[in-house]
C-alpha cells in the first residue's frame, strides 16, 4: 500500500511566488509525526509532499492521500481533494480547519479525522486496509501522548528548511483568548508528552539548536520546569513560545535560561488593556512590557513579540503607535497580524452574530488579510495601517534602535530582521486591494446584514 501524505500551500507561504524564499521555514511536524503513526503491520511504502517547498505532483501514485488542512489552507487542500477522488484515490482530511469546523470538510473527503490523531489515523489505516473505512474518525477524551513514535523527518529533505531539529512537548493551553483556535479546536486541556520522551527524541535527533512549537510552554509551571531541568545536561540551545506571564516567574526564568533558552515568541497582542481585557487577555499587562524585554534580555533571551491589529478599541492611531513602542522597547523580531476571526472560535461566533463577517473565503484567513468590518476603520485602513507598521518597524533605523539591546549575536538576529524587512515591503502584492477597498466596504455599508448560511465569493489575487 502506497501512502502520500500532503501539506497543501497558502497563497503567502508557497515556496515559488510566496514571501519567504528558503529563510524562516522549518520543518513542519505534522507530516512526519503522522508518518510515524502508520502501523508497521501495512508495510506501507510514505511519501510526504510539503507545497510550501515543492509542487504536488498531480499524477502522483497513491492508495490513499491524507492531508493536513489550516483555515488558510482548506480552499487549495479540497481542490487537491477533487483532482486525487477524481482520479479515484480515497482522501482522508485532518488538522486544524477540520477540527474547528468538521462539516466544511466532511463532503470534501471520503474521511475526515476530528481532533488529534494518535489513536484515529492507525486505526483508520486498519480499517481502510479491511475495506471499511468510515467517513469520520473522532479523537476519544483519553488520548495519551505517551511512548509515541518519533516523528520521521527524514522523509521529508533537510537541505530545503533551515533546520529539521523542531519538537513538542506538550499540546494545549489553558487560557480561553477569544481569538485563539486552540481552546476552540481542542479545548482547555493539555496533553503532555513525558519529559523522558521528549528526551529522548532530542537525544536520538542530535542537533544542539532546537524549536519547540508548543503554544505555551508555560502552560503548566510544574511540566515546564521538569522539561527545563531534563534539559539543562543536554547543552542545547532553544527558541519556543510562552505567554507574558513566564517572564514573571524569576526562577523559572533562570532555569530557562540555564536550560539553553535563546528565544522566546510572546503574543504582547496589544498595548490597549482595554482590548486585551476584550479579547480575554487580560493577563498581558502593557504597562510590563518594557520591563519584560529588559528581563528577557537580561537572561540572554531574545524576544519575537506579536501584535494583533483590529480590535474594536483599535482606531487608524494604533498602528504607528504600536510600531513605534516596539521600536522603543527594543523588541528584537516584532511582528503585527490582522485579527482573523478563524470560524469555531469564539470570536468568529461574536462577529457572526454582530453580522460583521464581511467573507467566507478561508483562504483569505491567513492573520493577513481582513475577513471582517473593523468597528473603528475602514478595511482598507486595517489593512493598510498593519502593513505600515510593518514598514515603520523594519526601517534600517528602526532596526538598529532595536538591536542596541538584542542578546543575540549580530549577524543572525540582523538576518532575520532582514528577511522581515523584505516581507513588509512585499505584502501588498498578496493584498485582494480591488476587493478589500471597494466591494468589501461597499458591500458592508449597502448591506449589513450578509446572510450567514452563504459564503461571499471573493477573487483571490495571490
Ligand atoms: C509550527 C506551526 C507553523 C509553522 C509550520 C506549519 C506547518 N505546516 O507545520 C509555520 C511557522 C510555517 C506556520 C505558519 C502559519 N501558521 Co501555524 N502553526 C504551527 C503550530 C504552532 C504547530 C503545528 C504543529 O506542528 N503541531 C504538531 C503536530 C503534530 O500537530 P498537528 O499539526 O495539530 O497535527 C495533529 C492533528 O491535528 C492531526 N492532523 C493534522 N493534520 C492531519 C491530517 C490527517 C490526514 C490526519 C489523519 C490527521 C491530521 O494529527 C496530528 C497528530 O495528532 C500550530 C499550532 C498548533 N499547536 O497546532 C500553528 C497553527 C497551525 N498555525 C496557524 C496559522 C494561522 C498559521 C499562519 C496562517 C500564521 C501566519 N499568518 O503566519 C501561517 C500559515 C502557514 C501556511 N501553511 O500557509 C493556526 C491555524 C489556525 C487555522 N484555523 O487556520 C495554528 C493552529 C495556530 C493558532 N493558534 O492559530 N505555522
Ligand atoms: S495564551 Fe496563547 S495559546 Fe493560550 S489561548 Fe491565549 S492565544 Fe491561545
Amino acid at each position: 500500500m502506497k501512502i502520500v501524505l500532503i501539506s497543501p500551500k497558502g497563497p503567502l507561504y508557497r515556496y515559488r511566488g510566496g514571501i519567504f524564499g528558503r529563510a524562516l521555514r522549518y520543518k513542519p511536524l505534522t507530516l512526519t509525526t503522522l508518518a510515524a503513526l502508520i502501523p508497521s503491520e501495512l508495510n506501507a511504502e510514505i511519501e510526504l509532499v510539503d507545497e510550501g517547498i515543492e509542487d504536488v505532483p498531480l499524477d502522483i501514485k497513491a492508495d490513499l492521500i491524507g492531508m493536513t488542512v489550516i483555515t488558510g489552507t482548506s480552499r487549495r487542500a479540497y481542490e487537491l481533494a477533487r483532482h486525487f477522488r477524481q482520479r479515484g484515490i480515497p482522501v482522508v482530511l485532518g488538522g486544524p480547519h477540520v477540527t474547528l469546523i468538521p462539516d466544511d470538510a466532511q463532503s470534501q473527503a471520503d474521511a475526515i479525522v476530528v481532533g488529534y490523531a494518535e489513536d484515529t489515523w492507525p486505526e483508520l489505516l486498519r480499517d481502510f486496509a479491511r475495506g471499511q473505512l468510515r467517513s469520520r474518525y473522532d479523537q476519544a477524551p483519553s488520548l495519551s501522548l505517551a511512548n509515541r513514535p518519533f516523528p520521521r523527518r527524514g522523509l521529508l529533505p533537510s537541505s530545503r528548511y533551515i533546520t529539521d531539529a523542531v519538537f513538542e512537548a506538550q499540546r494545549g493551553c489553558l487560557h480561553e483568548c477569544e481569538f485563539c483556535v486552540v481552546p476552540a479546536a481542542w479545548g482547555r486541556r493539555l496533553y503532555q508528552k513525558p519529559v523522558a520522551d521528549v528526551v529522548a527524541d532530542i537525544r536520538q535527533h542530535g542537533k544542539r539548536h532546537i524549536l519547540f512549537v508548543d503554544l505555551n510552554l508555560y502552560a503548566d509551571r510544574a511540566y515546564a520546569r521538569e522539561l527545563f531541568e531534563a534539559l539543562v545536561p543536554l547543552r542545547v540551545q532553544w527558541h519556543g513560545l510562552v505567554t507574558t506571564l513566564f517572564a514573571n516567574d524569576t526562577p523559572l526564568l533562570e532555569l530557562a535560561a540555564r536550560s539553553g533558552c535563546r528565544g522566546v515568541l510572546m503574543g504582547f497582542e496589544s498595548i490597549s488593556q482595554e482590548s486585551l481585557r476584550d479579547c480575554k487577555k487580560g493577563f498581558n499587562s502593557p504597562g510590563d512590557y518594557v520591563r519584560i524585554v529588559e528581563r528577557l534580555h537580561a537572561y540572554g533571551i531574545a524576544l519575537n513579540a506579536c501584535f494583533v491589529f483590529g480590535a474594536d478599541h483599535d482606531t487608524t492611531e494604533v498602528f504607528l503607535k504600536t510600531a513605534q513602542f516596539a521600536v522603543d522597547a527594543k523588541i528584537d523580531l516584532p511582528r503585527f497580524a490582522i485579527e482573523t476571526p478563524f470560524p469555531g472560535t469564539a470570536l468568529y461566533r461574536r462577529l457572526d452574530s454582530e453580522r460583521r463577517i464581511l467573507t467566507r473565503n478561508w483562504e483569505l484567513y491567513d492573520a493577513q488579510h481582513v475577513v471582517f468590518q473593523p468597528a473603528r476603520m475602514s478595511v482598507d485602513e486595517l489593512q493598510q495601517g498593519t502593513e505600515a507598521a510593518w514598514k515603520h518597524t523594519y526601517r534600517l533605523g528602526s532596526i538598529a534602535k532595536r538591536l542596541r539591546a538584542s542578546p543575540m549575536l549580530p549577524p543572525i538576529i540582523w538576518a532575520a530582521n532582514l528577511t522581515y524587512r523584505r516581507y513588509a515591503h512585499n505584502l501588498h502584492r498578496f493584498y485582494t486591494c480591488d476587493w478589500f477597498a471597494g466591494v468589501a466596504n461597499r458591500w458592508y455599508n449597502l448591506s449589513p446584514t450578509i446572510p450567514s448560511s452563504q459564503p461571499v465569493a471573493t477573487k483571490v489575487s495571490a
